[in-house]
Formats: structure tokens, sequence, C-alpha cells
């Protein structure tokens, strides 16, 4: 297994919009990032990955992207971005941008020309199909409801989006695209970047021939899904990026896959196969789901939640590298799902770093949650933003669902959940800005801020950046083996890391109740070290029951 920077990283997310505001619109920005780089530097990150910030018209806040080389107006300059970069590299850090290249904006040069005539040069930069029976060429969904086919009467064919439909698919079948997307991610290579997270990456290799979906009783669409997820030419396409680009460039590489097995995953993550460094899977991400999908709630079952994390560092364990998150701009906030945000919110945020910091792979931490920020539930649907919440709240009203059953289901997963400001200090808008933000502060601001835990030691900030250390003071904690342990409690998630002579023992309770247990330990040990715990405890490995959700790491030598 070869030593890497960014196996041995920490990343932070940033999304701009809901950072920091430095010049009183509301709306997030780039000077008001640089203005918290020290934070950032503080917390002891290594790599910052910027959610987009090219122009875009936010049909879906910036992933929707009208122009790859311009900076969105509301972010500010190019200067200012090539500023940002300047301080990040300053502040001893990296940064690595969003590439978004499954689909561009409706309002990018290439669909605007694309749309113009069948015969435009490019007309096949997209997928365009004509209809069937009079019907879309597929009963495929859109991932925020509705078609995933767009009719255009001019030219009597509908195109593809599989998002928005702003948000028409890329034809990448035609080298002519792939071609320049190369040169666009050179493009920002040369400017100094230090790598790209790839939205829905394993969605670019379309079917050769386009087929149904299975329809579900009483739905007029279908997924598509087991059609464009991990397509014919993927890894194809993955290696000729690798080659064409990032292998010019000491960069790291992080493919977003819905979909993805961890069979899957060892073959693009595989470094003697040249394709990607890691994979975001979302299949942890998806146990909290009931039978028709992430508004259909179902509360977590621990033990899957063991069995799959466990799956994923075995399949990854000697080929390929894992990624490790519980949060980001798409998921609600962790310690609201699967911790306890209100009476256990400081113990729960600090046990769920670090059953996922004592893993093996490279940790992502999303803004806010280094800080126990929470779910949001606003009054009126009229002050949620996110497209697909506010698609979904329709699809499902005009089903028939009750308003106050769709609410509770926006409640739980809504993207705005981990969009709403970041939380600096107890002033007005939680000093995220001056002005009338973009989307509501969550009223809890007042206790928790990032002020707040920076003054008081034993909180989650200074827990997170404890961690961060430890990884960087441990190679066992980056490199060490993983073996699950306790493998049917109900309430523990318990595991054992090795490397050399050296053992390190995690263990985690996911509930409110004080659960007893027995680890099997070879005690036959020099030295034992208490490395982290979320409570003041003995030292003593022999502890038979736990706190409510109590978390404590031992290294033993
Ligand atoms: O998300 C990909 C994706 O699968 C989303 O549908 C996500 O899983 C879903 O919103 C969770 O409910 C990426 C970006 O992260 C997301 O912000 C974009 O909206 C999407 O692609 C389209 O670019
Ligand atoms: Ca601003």
């Amino acid at each position: 297994m070869s030593k890497t920077w960014w196996k041995e990283s920490v990343v932070y997310q940033i999304y701009p919009r809901s950072f920091m505001d430095s010049n009183g619109d509301g709306i997030g920005d780039l000077q008001g990032i640089i203005s918290k780089l020290h934070y950032l530097k503080s917390l002891g990150i290594d790599v910052i990955w910027l959610s987009p910030v090219y122009k875009s018209p936010n049909d879906d806040n910036g992933y929707d992207i009208s122009d790859y080389q311009q900076i969105m107006d509301e972010f500010g300059t190019m200067a200012d971005w090539e500023k940002l970069l300047e301080e990040v590299h300053n502040h001893g850090m990296k940064l690595i941008m969003d590439l978004v290249v499954n689909h561009t904006s409706d309002e990018h040069q290439w669909f605007i020309e694309s749309k113009k005539a069948k015969d435009n040069q490019y007309r096949d930069y997209y997928i365009w199909r004509p209809g069937k029976n009079g019907k879309e060429p597929t009963n495929w969904y859109s991932n925020f409801g509705g078609s995933a086919w767009q009719y255009d009467e001019a030219s009597d064919e509908y195109y593809l989006h599989l998002f928005s439909k702003k948000q028409p698919d890329l034809n990448w079948q035609n080298p002519q695209v792939r071609s320049d997307i190369y040169k666009m991610m050179t493009w920002w290579l040369e400017k100094g970047i230090d790598g790209f997270r790839m939205d829905v990456i394993n969605f670019i290799s379309k079917p050769e021939i386009f087929e149904d979906g299975e329809l579900k009783q009483g739905k007029q669409y279908a997924s598509g899904s087991k059609y464009y997820r991990n397509g014919p030419h993927i890894h194809e396409y993955l290696q000729e990026m690798n080659k064409t680009v990032l292998t010019k460039y000491d960069v790291m590489t992080v493919g977003e896959m819905p979909g993805v097995t961890p069979e899957l995953a060892r073959l693009y993550t595989d470094e003697a196969r040249n394709e990607l460094n890691m994979v975001f899977q979302f299949e942890h991400m998806g146990l909290d789901n009931g039978p028709n999908g992430k508004w259909d709630l179902k509360p977590l079952y621990l033990p899957d939640l063991k069995e799959n994390l466990t799956k994923w560092q075995q399949a990854l364990d000697t080929t390929g590298w894992n990624s490790l998150y519980f949060n980001n701009h798409d998921q609600p906030r962790s310690v609201s799902r699967f911790g306890n945000d209100k009476e256990y919110r400081e113990k729960s945020a600090k046990m769920l770093a670090t059953v996922l910091h004592m893993m093996k792979g490279t940790p992502f931490i999303y803004q806010g949650e280094e800080i126990g920020m929470t779910n949001i539930q606003f009054d009126s649907l009229d002050d949620y933003r996110d497209i697909e919440t506010l698609n979904i709240y329709h699809e499902l009203s005009e089903e028939g669902l009750p308003h106050e059953e769709i609410m509770e289901s926006i409640y739980a997963k809504s993207r705005d959940n981990s969009r709403t400001p970041m939380q600096w200090d107890s002033s007005e808008n939680a000093g995220f800005t001056t002005g009338t933000p973009w989307l509501k502060v969550n009223p809890n601001y007042l206790e928790i801020n990032a002020e707040t835990e920076i003054k008081h030691s034993d909180s989650i900030f200074h827990y997170y950046r404890k961690l961060i250390q430890l990884r960087k003071n441990h190679d066992i904690i980056v490199y060490g083996d993983y073996e699950l342990l306790l493998r049917d409690h109900p309430e523990i998630f318990a595991y054992k890391r090795t490397l050399n002579n050296d053992t390190l023992i995690v263990i985690c309770n996911f509930s409110n109740q004080e659960p007893i247990f027995e680890l099997p330990l070879d005690l036959t040990f020099h030295s034992i070290e208490l490395l982290i715990s979320n409570y003041p405890t003995d030292n003593n490995i022999q502890t038979t029951q736990l706190k409510p959700y109590e978390a404590k790491a031992f290294l033993l030598k």
C-alpha cells in the first residue's frame, strides 16, 4: 500500500453559498472563504473541496454550469478565486474543485448551439432522441422528479436530463465533448489546483440503447439508474481522462458515484488501473430509506450500518481506497440523522466523528459538522430553496399525501438541512451575513456557533481537531487493517485496527442507553493508552458498560 498525501489528509467541504458572505448580499462568496481560512487551518484541515463556483443560473445552486471557466457573479471574480487559491496554499492547505461534467446548464453556450438545429455542430454534445408513440423516448424519471426527457418543439425531439430540465446531460460518446472537457480540466490544473471531486461521474457513460425502466404500481415514470449508472464505457472514459489529463499532475480525485458497489469501487480506485483515487459510495446513506426511497422514512438499524461500513473497509483494504463521510451538501446533518440533536447533541456528534475518523480511508468533514450543526425545520415550505425538496413536495402532494406527512419527510431528508448558513457566532444571522441570508439561518445559532465552540476546550470543534491530530500522529489510523468487533451488538459499533504490533480499539455507543458488552481482548500488551474519549473516563479498557453515546479509542502497544 503506497503512502500518499491524499491518503493521509482530512478534507473539508465548503458549500460556498452558505459559508461566509463578505459583501452583505446574503450569499456566501470567495472573499468570505478567504477570511475564514485561518479557522480551517486551526481545525487541522489539509484539503478543501470547494463545491461549484463557476458561472451558473443556480437552478441547482451551481451544479448547473453555464461557463466552466468563469466565476459565478455572486461569488466574486476570477481574481478573487486566484487569491483564494494563493491563500489556501499559503496556509499549507490544498484545494480541489468540483467537476460537474455529466451535464451542463441549459444556458451553456454548447447547449444553446445544440438546441438551435439538428445539424448544428454542437447537436451531438447532448443526448437528443425522437419520442416513442407520442411519449418520451423512455419512461425514466429525473432525480428531481418528472420525466428525465424534455421535449423541444422546434426539432420535435427530446433531450435527456437526469436532474433538472435546466441540466441537460452531455454526450460522452462524442470525442469532441471529451476533448473539450479534458482541455477545461487542464486549464484549471494549470492554475495550480490540487484535484477534483467529480459529480455523478459514474453516470457519464450512457447505454447504447435506451430502454424503459420497470414501472412501479401507480407511477408514471420509472428508474433508469440500472441503465445509466456504471455504463458500458465508464472505465474507458476514466482511464482516458487519467492518461490525457490527471497523470500529468500530483492531484487527488474522488468520484461521486450513486449506486457504486464495493466490487466496482475496487475497479475505479485500484491504483494499477489509473482511474480515480477514491469514490463517494451511497450504500450507508440509504440505510434509513424505506422501499420507496429517501423520502420514505425508516429508522437506522445499527447492525446494518456496521455490516455496510465493514463491507467497504474489507473490500478496499488492499486494493483501492475509501472515502469516509456521513455529511455533505446533499445529506441531512448526521447528528440529527444518526445521533441525538437534543440532550445528547455534543456526545453523539463526537461519537459519530470517532466511529468515522478512526476508520481506514480519507475523512471528509462538511461545513458545520465540526461544530455539531443540526437539521432545520422551516415552518413554511416557502422557506425552502432546494429544487429537489420543492419538486418532491409538489409530486407527493399531487399523489395525495397529506401536507404534514410530506413535511416530516422534508424535515428529515431535505438537502436544505445541510445548506443553512454556517453559524460563526451569536451575532445577527450567526455572523454569516450583514444582509438577508439567501436561506434562513437555523435559530439555534445562539448556542451552536464556531466562536462558542472555539472558546470551550471540551467542544465538538476541539474534539474534531484532536481526531485530525491523532490521524497525523498515528499511522495505524491511516494504514492499519480493520476488523469488526461485537458484530451483533444492536447498540455498539466496535472495531479493531492493527498495524505491525500495535492495536487500536474503537468502541462507540449509538444509543442513549447504557449497554453492557464484553470485548475478547488479548491483553498481553506493554502499554494501553486512551487516545480519545467523549466522556471524562478511566483508562480501563476492561470496562463492560458504556454511557449514552459514549465513544473511546485505546492504543495497545
Ligand atoms: O448529487 C448526485 C445525486 O445523486 C443527488 O441526487 C443526491 O444523491 C441527492 O440529491 C440526494 O437526495 C450530485 C450533487 O452532489 C448534487 O448536489 C446535484 O444536485 C446533483 O449531483 C446534480 O448535479
Ligand atoms: Ca456575498
